[in-house]
């Protein structure tokens, strides 16, 4: 029987970058996130002792570069003497552009995975399968607001807000739906190597969780503007001041910041965050949604802007 699970991504409003420990994928800082509702990605696991390999289709294509990190992931959920898998995989988004794709392909795996094994697992044990693979999927097992904490021993997570608690909206404005030239987890060992704002960024960290956490109890709009805007440009200013250095923004990335200053200097409710790809996310309370989008859409170098409320943590789907 094919076991079918839906996850979507999730943005960061205040970034995980770096490892604590880069065998166990334990993250060196906490990070605060949404779980965004329209964009996702369903994964289907079916296990067969006539397989003799793991197989993964991707958007109808034969998935190879992501089967080694699937198979891994699947060994953690299912142990090692597994029956092999099928992994078929459907994403309704661009793939490994800084739009956390592999956080909402892991925490749909790991959900798939567990159920078409026969285990019953609780959340937080998927969400640390998820986070071995992933660090940031271990927030996709969660709707809402979610904290991954930069804890000593092993991956944790809560939840500390539910979507319905603060309806934002995210309006995603791509300007290059190309994969990116560094991954993510090869970028952040470079910072911890070799940047010089490294240990100055992670010694903040725990103050800009305090204010990110308080302003989205007391729905404080200003305050997780101000603190998710400084706290996105300290982690690139990491990646800047790296050697070699590490740059996702392109000339439009710069654009759409513009946009977005222009639009609060207008009062309306909106900030920027920025990923590990050249891709802008402006995070706006629901009434500014239609002039944030429509000024986006007409900023120079923007291919196309996708828009998204809040949503739910990983869930299974019927099995088919
Ligand atoms: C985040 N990013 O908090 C940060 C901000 C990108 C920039 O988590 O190495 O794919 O697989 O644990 O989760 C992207 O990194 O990294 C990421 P690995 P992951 O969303």
């Amino acid at each position: 029987m094919r076991t079918e699970a839906q996850a979507q991504p999730n943005i960061a409003l205040i970034k995980y970058w770096g490892k604590r420990d880069v065998e166990l994928n334990l993250p060196a800082v906490s990070s605060l996130s949404v779980t965004l509702d329209s964009l996702w990605t369903k994964m289907s696991v079916e296990f067969s002792a006539e397989l003799p390999a793991d197989e993964l289709v991707v958007n109808t294509a034969v998935g190879g570069d992501m089967l080694p990190r699937v198979s891994e992931c699947l060994d953690l959920v299912a142990g090692t003497e597994r029956p092999r898998a099928s992994v078929i995989s459907e994403c309704n988004f661009p793939i490994a552009a800084g739009l956390a794709s592999s956080a909402s392909a892991f925490a749909a795996l790991v959900v798939a995975a567990s159920r078409a094994a026969g285990f019953e697992k609780d959340r937080l044990s998927l969400a640390r399968m998820a986070g071995a693979a992933s660090g940031s999927a271990a927030r996709s097992l969660f709707g809402g607001f979610v904290e991954l904490l930069a804890n000593e021993e092993k991956i944790d997570v809560r939840s500390i807000a539910d979507a319905e608690a603060w309806p934002l909206t995210v309006v995603i404005a791509v300007t290059a739906a190309g994969a990116k030239p560094v991954s993510s987890g090869e970028a952040m060992i470079r910072s911890a190597e070799s940047s010089p704002f490294y240990s100055r960024w992670v010694g903040q960290q725990a103050m800009d969780i305090a204010t990110a956490r308080d302003a989205v109890l007391d729905k404080d709009f200003g305050k997780l503007a101000a603190v998710s805007e400084h706290n996105c440009l300290k982690m690139h200013s990491v990646m800047w001041a790296s050697r070699p250095p590490i740059v996702y923004w392109n000339s439009a990335t710069l654009a759409c910041m513009e946009v977005v200053r222009q639009l609060q200097s207008d009062g309306h409710a909106v900030f920027f965050t920025i990923d590990a790809g050249p891709q802008l996310k402006a995070v706006c309370l629901p009434d500014a949604a239609d002039v944030v989008r429509s000024a986006l859409d007409d900023c120079s170098g923007v291919e196309r802007t996708m828009v998204s409320g809040l949503g739910a943590g990983a869930r299974l789907l019927e099995s088919k």
